[in-house]
């Protein structure tokens, strides 16, 4: 059920709460190695400094690299015997990122999923199969949580084993299945080889999150199975999945307000930016304990959609996930995020549900070829179909994009697939 107290508070009210809530997360930083030692490097002495919610100016941002550094207690900021569980980050390169939480700090991340979840229409009365790899990836115990306070039959299949997937959703009659949305396509072609038409699984939602995708990979998974399919979105650092979610409107993220303040910011000139300005998203947890952090740095790129939602919550709404600002690719001086890519891709019917794309360097240019799986059912089997198809392609990514990407159509299930996160970029030339 809506809590209405809190999710369609006023806004006067709810920048009172931020900021007392903002307080709080102070007075905790005011107790980690890291903060402490920011904090005095700025002249800030106490949490009663911050007079306003805009004072959070003053304070520089905290960044990937910051919680690298502080790696492994440097944002700590209660006792150890009040730590009952850490997460790490899936992070390939360097130092994990670590955040500990306390009994209060998991109560509240659940009531977050709960709610995320309620948002889209689940009930108690849902089976809930969590496909998102279970441990030190937020993934998995995030929502499964949510999902269990809510009253939902959870089923932790954890990730991976399409067979044991499909076996599990069959003989337990799953209706919401939580996982990637690559991983999410990768299951449809499986299903499809085991000669079950998707829909005949009886799914009615997908929560889908964790990596960037398009509106139309949603449009896809929602044809291809016959269901509602919601945007999850949400960082490790910031607890896991329930920072932001779809509500039955599925029109933006809700972003938790009472648990998250954000931030949009130019990520070159560090300036604040207003509704509807796509920029970087910054978060500071208004509620943690364990682990507070402010004005994270999150990379990822988004816009604050203006107005009210028709679903009645008043907490602002961001537009789906451009990329990471780290994400982009520079092909011959020209900047192009791999979704823009994908929304291409995915408008055309004959496209099926994995693609890669490759940049080397060749002969001193950067050459991008966009490889993609196709449906082959779909052509008469005349060559010139195909070439008619890639050519639409091309001369849309060129027009949309600016790149004169070469376009390879491959069988079904020929493209790597990933379990976890989809690896949907190959950039050679960072090996030369
Ligand atoms: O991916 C937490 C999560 C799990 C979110 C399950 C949703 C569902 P990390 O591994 O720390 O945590 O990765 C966080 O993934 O900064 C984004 O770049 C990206 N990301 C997460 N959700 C979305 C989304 C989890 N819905 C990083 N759309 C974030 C686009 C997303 N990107």
């Amino acid at each position: 059920m809506l809590n209405r107290e809190i999710e369609t508070i006023e806004r006067s009210e709810l920048e009172k709460l931020q900021l007392t809530r903002f307080r709080f997360t102070l007075s905790q930083a005011f107790k980690t190695e890291f903060y402490k030692k920011r904090f005095s490097r700025i002249g800030l002495s106490s949490p009663e400094d911050i007079q306003q919610l805009s004072d959070i100016k003053k304070i520089p941002f905290t960044t990937k690299d910051d919680l690298r550094e502080g790696y492994p207690e440097g944002f700590l900021a209660v006792h150890k015997d009040e730590v009952v569980r850490l997460h790490a980050s899936s992070g390939t390169t360097g130092m994990p990122t670590v955040v500990h939480h306390t009994k209060r700090d998991l109560d509240n991340w659940t009531r977050l999923c709960t709610r995320s979840l309620i948002a889209t229409g689940a009930t108690k009365s849902d089976t809930f199969q969590n496909m998102m790899t279970y441990g030190l990836f937020t993934g998995g115990l995030g929502l499964h949580y949510g999902a269990e306070a809510l009253g939902m039959l959870v089923i932790p299949a954890g990730a991976g084993n399409t067979k044991r997937q499909i076996q599990l959703m069959r003989d337990f009659k799953t209706t919401v299945v939580h996982a990637t949305p690559s991983y999410l396509l990768h299951m449809a072609d499986e299903v499809a080889k085991e000669g079950i038409t998707p829909p005949k699984l009886g799914l009615k939602k997908a929560m889908i999150g964790a990596e960037p995708h398009s509106e139309n990979i949603r449009k896809k998974l929602e044809d291809i199975f016959k269901i509602d399919a919601y945007n999850s979105y949400g960082m490790s650092e910031m607890n896991g999945p329930g920072v932001a979610f779809e509500c039955i409107a599925k029109d933006g993220m809700h972003l938790w307000e009472d648990a998250y303040y954000m931030e949009i910011i130019n990520p070159e000139s560090c300036e604040n930016l207003g509704e509807d300005c796509e920029g970087e998203l910054v978060l500071t947890t208004l509620e943690r304990e364990a682990t507070p952090l402010i004005r994270y740095r999150t990379r990822d790129l988004t816009s604050v959609i203006a107005g009210l939602c028709s679903c009645g919550r008043t907490s602002r709404r961001i537009r789906r996930i451009k990329g990471r600002s780290d994400d982009m690719l520079i092909i011959n001086g020209v900047n192009l995020f791999p979704s823009q890519i994908e929304a291409i891709l995915m408008k055309h019917p004959e496209v099926g549900t994995n693609y890669l794309i490759q940049i080397e360097k060749k002969s001193s240019l950067d050459k991008i070829t966009v490889k993609t799986e196709i449906y082959p059912k779909l052509f008469s089997g005349e060559i010139t179909d195909l070439d008619r198809v890639k050519k639409v392609i091309h001369d849309e990514i060129k027009s949309a994009c600016l790149v004169n990407a070469s376009i390879e159509f491959h069988e079904p299930g020929s493209l790597p697939v990933s379990q976890g996160k989809a690896v949907r970029v190959s950039d050679l030339r960072k090996e030369e």
